[in-house]
């Protein structure tokens, strides 16, 4: 499904005019940065993007004309805090959009340290660069900050709130609940006008092959088995992320400074319910999977409370069949072999190497 394909709901009107996108050569960077240039003409973006193994500047390719004259894109890391303060003043941006990160759990647990240097000595740089330039900064994050919740039925009906205490049980979510950290001192120190959304599993087009869902459909594809950590009864609350593209766009232009806002969409499924709909989607047998290794210090379950999100800014899911989001996210994997069969080998090779 592209932008174009769904209906969209009462949408804010822009704030901002010139917004920096950081990783928006990412999976969820990307589809922000289609999802806003698609929608709103008078809205311009520069992406700043390293362009690690995760991030392709082909993901921001195929905008019409008039959409790519409104897109800026800059190689290079947000480290680098000379580079970022010339885009700010060259580009006159009002507000930066922070979705930057290694963002991979298994590559964090076998390899931490560029998820230190990113995710917090990147952030920090951001943060610095903002209040030179007086700049409204919303920060993505992700409900794994808040660590786990039990997965006994007695606890079922417990969510994460933003209320819910900060108990990050890996290296990666000890590395985004740092920042998220630093966010917040920056606005009770200096003043900065930030926000931060701390969104469940994203799903849909665009995403890396190292993750667990078009893992299993490329795995699929290439003839390989599925491969299912542990018990595959760890479980997660997944949204389409057209939703949580708009979710940021409401929280970035009508979210309260200072305030964190927590994105889901009532999602929830076990990892052997995914792979169960996956292998039907493509004809598969429903056991036609393999148990790997589990993943050292796997969280059990997410679930997400958006409530303070939708009585406050009204914001909604609006793909809220999962089974037929999944239905097309397998359907984009099939189609666009050329986009993942590069990174294929490689991750798979990674993954055996960890006995997954
Ligand atoms: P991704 O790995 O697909 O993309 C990350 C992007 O950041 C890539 O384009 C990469 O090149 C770029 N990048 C990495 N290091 C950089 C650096 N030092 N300087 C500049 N660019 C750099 O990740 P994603 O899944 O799109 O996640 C994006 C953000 O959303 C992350 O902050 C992640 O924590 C958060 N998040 C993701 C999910 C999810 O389900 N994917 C859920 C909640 C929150
Ligand atoms: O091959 C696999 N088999 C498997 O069973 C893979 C890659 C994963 N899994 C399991 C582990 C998790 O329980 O599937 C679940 C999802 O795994 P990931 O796709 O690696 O996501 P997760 O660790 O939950 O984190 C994701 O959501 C929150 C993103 O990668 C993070 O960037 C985001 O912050």
């Amino acid at each position: 499904m592209n932008a174009s394909d769904s209906i969209d709901p009462e949408l804010a009107t822009p704030r901002y005019h010139h917004l920096l996108v950081t990783g928006g050569a990412g999976f969820l960077g990307s589809n922000f940065v289609r999802f806003v240039l698609t929608r709103f003409p008078d809205v311009r973006v520069t992406v700043l993007d390293a362009l690690t193994y995760a991030g392709k500047r082909e993901n921001l390719a195929g905008l019409t004309d008039g959409t790519a004259a409104r897109l800026h894109f800059v190689h290079g890391d947000i480290r680098d805090a000379a580079l970022v303060d010339a885009l700010l003043e060259r580009d006159r941006i009002d507000a930066i959009v922070h979705y930057a990160a290694e963002s991979h759990n298994d590559n964090a647990i076998y390899g931490p340290e560029p998820f230190i240097d990113t995710n917090v000595k990147g952030t920090f740089v951001l943060l610095e660069a903002a209040r030179r330039y007086h700049l409204r900064f919303h920060h993505i994050s992700t409900d794994e900050v808040y660590g786990d919740l039990p997965l006994d039925a007695s606890t079922a009906r417990e969510r994460f709130t933003e209320e819910s205490p900060y108990r990050p049980s890996s290296p990666y979510s000890a590395s985004k609940a740092s920042s998220d950290m630093l966010v917040r001192a920056w606005h009770r120190t200096y003043g900065l006008p930030v926000t931060i959304t701390n969104c469940s599993n994203n799903y849909g087009p665009y995403q890396h092959v190292e993750k667990f869902i078009p893992r299993q459909i490329t795995n699929i594809l290439t003839g390989r088995r599925a491969k299912l950590y542990g018990t595959g009864l760890n479980v997660r609350d997944w949204i389409h992320v057209e939703d949580q593209c708009a979710a940021v766009w409401e929280v970035l232009n009508r979210g309260r400074a200072g305030e964190t806002y927590l994105i889901g969409a009532d999602g929830e499924r076990n990892n052997r319910e995914v792979l169960g709909e996956i292998l039907r989607a493509l004809g598969r047998e429903p056991d036609d999977y393999e148990t790997v290794a589990d993943r050292p210090g796997h969280d059990r379950r997410y679930a997400i409370d958006a409530g303070k999100l939708m009585s406050e800014l009204g914001w909604r899911p609006q793909h809220r069949d999962f089974s037929e989001g999944l239905a097309a996210t397998v359907e984009w994997y099939r189609t666009h072999e050329e986009w993942w069969r590069g990174d294929k080998e490689a991750t798979e090779a990674a993954a055996a190497r960890r006995g997954q």
